[in-house]
């Protein structure tokens, strides 16, 4: 667990703001959204103002959630300006520099206070303070030990967006740290109205029939490798041109490739041809190590979740080098 002195130096950090910026990382999932809707909302509630930018759209299954319209996608010529002129920053759910892309200039180029709230392996030194907690299950988390030692009220806006930054960040409450602990963050954020039912219905349930075609697709791309277990999902630009989709609509997608009995790993390889990328997500079961798998190529993440974007390099033989290399993993 993130220790005290970080959360107290947390709080008294938010307590001195009065004009903030909560940049999260491209691509943003649940957490990302989640836990930067959570901060913004407590600070609110302490008279800090506070603006979410992203170098990303805001994935529509995540803008029911209060307040995400406001959440503002990353245009130097807007932006620049507020990101001088706020006296904090907080870098939520990421912890490389690259993660936030274009917005990295201006956020260099600021002298306000640069606060890290995450829990990833291996951070880089880019900010000021950092409250890390590679054990917590989720940014949301560690936001949720913020707002109850600054003893904000959580409001329903705030249940449901901490809410949805864990159930996604644990997969539904299957990951490896979904410990008893966070059960009982969960019920007290049912306690303040968040609605279990209502919130996987809003964040699983309501994708178009394109991305489910796309699925349907990638599903049957399926190969396995290594005996059965490295199982690997190919989405290529075909697929998505052929189901009007792109590359933010495959959210969850890699799950799926540990469906397969024996398997321990499971890669999904992405072609996006407009940004000339390799998108290479990995996920494995047990005590297999993806993180250190991603690294080596430049990427990162967790132990079991982890991802890798190559750029430049022909989509055919990214991906045969990658199954090829996957094989050490089984070693
Ligand atoms: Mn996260």
């Amino acid at each position: 667990m993130v220790n005290i002195e970080a959360i107290d130096l947390a709080c008294e950090v938010i307590r001195q703001s009065k004009k903030s910026v909560i940049i999260t990382h491209i691509n943003p999932d649940g957490d990302a959204i989640g836990s930067s809707l959570a901060l913004k909302l407590a600070l609110n509630k302490l008279n800090c103002d506070a603006t979410i930018i992203v170098d990303s759209e805001v994935p529509h299954f995540l803008q029911f959630l209060y307040d995400a319209k406001n959440i503002e996608t990353y245009s130097s010529i807007i932006h620049d300006k507020i990101i001088r002129d706020c006296d904090t920053i907080f870098c939520l759910d990421f912890n490389a520099t690259k993660r936030m892309r274009s917005i990295l200039n201006a956020f260099s180029n600021s002298n306000a206070r640069k606060v890290l709230i995450d829990h990833h392996l291996e951070p880089q030194d880019f900010c000021n303070i950092c409250i890390i907690d590679y054990e917590a299950s989720s940014t949301g988390e560690i936001i949720w030990r913020i707002i109850n030692k600054l003893g904000i009220e959580i409001d329903k806006h705030i249940a449901e967006a901490l809410y949805v930054a864990i159930l996604t960040d644990t997969g539904s409450f299957r990951f490896e740290r979904t410990t008893s602990e966070i059960h009982r963050i969960i019920a007290e954020l049912i306690d303040c109205g968040a609605n279990p039912t209502e919130l996987y219905e809003k964040v699983y349930n309501q994708n178009s029939y394109n991305i489910v075609r796309l699925l349907g697709l990638a599903l049957a791309s399926l190969e396995l490798f290594y005996d059965n277990k490295l199982s690997v999902m190919t989405i290529t630009d075909e697929m998505f041109q052929k189901t009007n989709t792109n590359d933010d609509d495959i959210e969850g997608f890699v799950e799926k490739t540990l469906m397969i009995k024996g398997t321990k790993v499971g890669i999904l390889i992405t072609e996006v041809a407009r940004r000339s990328e390799v998108r290479i997500s990995i996920r494995s079961k047990g005590d297999i190590n993806v993180r250190d798998f991603a690294f080596r190529f430049g990427g990162g993440g967790h132990f079991n979740a982890a991802g890798v974007r190559i750029y430049g390099s022909d989509f055919i033989t990214t991906k045969k080098m990658i199954i090829n290399e996957a094989q050490n993993l089984f070693h």
